[in-house]
């Protein structure tokens, strides 16, 4: 069983590892989805860009749905996994970032997630891992423009980061999805769309994954939903719109559009992703 931890409870080594795992699937394992002319780790931003209806839309859009949550946790366990086995490390585990900046809960040092964007140099990391000084960070994918250009970054320049309160008071919902808001949405629009601004840069965009942070901030959302359905045991742990067909429990998440590669060989169906131990992982707390 794999464990995920909090970043600022992992040992320097255990940083050092994740930011390597990372690299190895920039720099040293291929496509599956374009090979050639990107990264393994670029197919992960790929596969995002397209589930936000850009590039090669997937049909259906997992945001601003109840598929959120669902396919989220699978798209980071595929994540996880191809580290894993990129640096033949199975103790490689995703950290997440509980939205916190004070002391060792900050994760933008030059020894793990890298600073903030230089806003004279059009928003670019230029210090940390991730620099594009490194050389080993090339983005490959974006929305909209190409060529070669370093990560960007924004911290503060739009929105603000969810306080705890808000946490505590989002995970108060009491069903999963309904008509009028429900955990899916509320945490959905007003915990997870305010960081993904307040990062800003890639992370403001479509091809979000580019920032490593993207993991990061996903990872602690996939927590909270456990953590919301322990607050509510007794309800159900996923719900939809009963007249969505692609939202149902045994409805197949879809990771690539019928004329693309699929990015791996198994099919999660939503069912099969309430459960993370039978994904093969759990947080060290929740
Ligand atoms: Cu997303």
């Amino acid at each position: 069983m794999d464990i995920r931890r909090n970043h600022r409870d992992m040992t320097q080594q255990q940083k050092a590892d994740f930011v390597e795992a990372v690299l190895s699937l920039k720099n040293d394992i291929g496509s599956v989805l374009r090979p050639g002319d990107q990264s393994r780790y670029d197919d992960f931003v790929q596969i995002h860009k397209n589930s936000m209806g850009r590039g090669s839309p997937l049909v259906p859009n997992p945001h601003g749905s109840p598929l959120f949550f669902p396919w989220h946790r699978v798209f980071l366990r595929q994540f996880e996994l191809a580290m894993q086995t990129a640096t033949n490390n199975p103790s490689i585990t995703l950290p997440y970032w509980n939205w916190q900046l004070a002391g060792a809960d900050n994760p933008f040092t030059s020894n793990f997630m890298g600073g903030d964007g230089d806003q004279t140099q059009g928003g670019r990391v230029s210090y940390g891992p991730f620099a594009k000084e490194t050389d080993r960070f090339d983005l490959k994918v974006w929305d909209g423009e190409t060529g070669h250009r370093g990560l960007q970054r924004n911290l503060g320049g739009a929105s603000a980061l969810p306080t705890i309160e808000a946490v505590v008071s989002t995970l108060k919902n009491p069903l999963y999805w309904e008509q009028s808001g429900g955990w899916e949405s509320a945490s959905e629009n007003d915990l997870h769309n305010p960081v993904h601004a307040w990062i800003g840069g890639d992370m403001a965009t479509a091809s979000s994954p580019n920032d490593p942070m993207f993991f990061l901030h996903h990872c602690y959302l996939d927590l909270l939903w456990e953590r919301w359905r322990y607050q509510h045991i007794t309800t159900a742990p996923y719900s939809a719109r009963p007249d969505r067909f692609h939202e149902r429990l045994e409805s197949t998440l879809v990771f690539h559009p019928d004329n693309e590669p699929a990015p791996w060989p198994q099919h999660f169906t939503v069912a099969q992703t309430l459960a993370m131990e039978d994904l093969g992982y759990r947080y060290e707390y929740f």
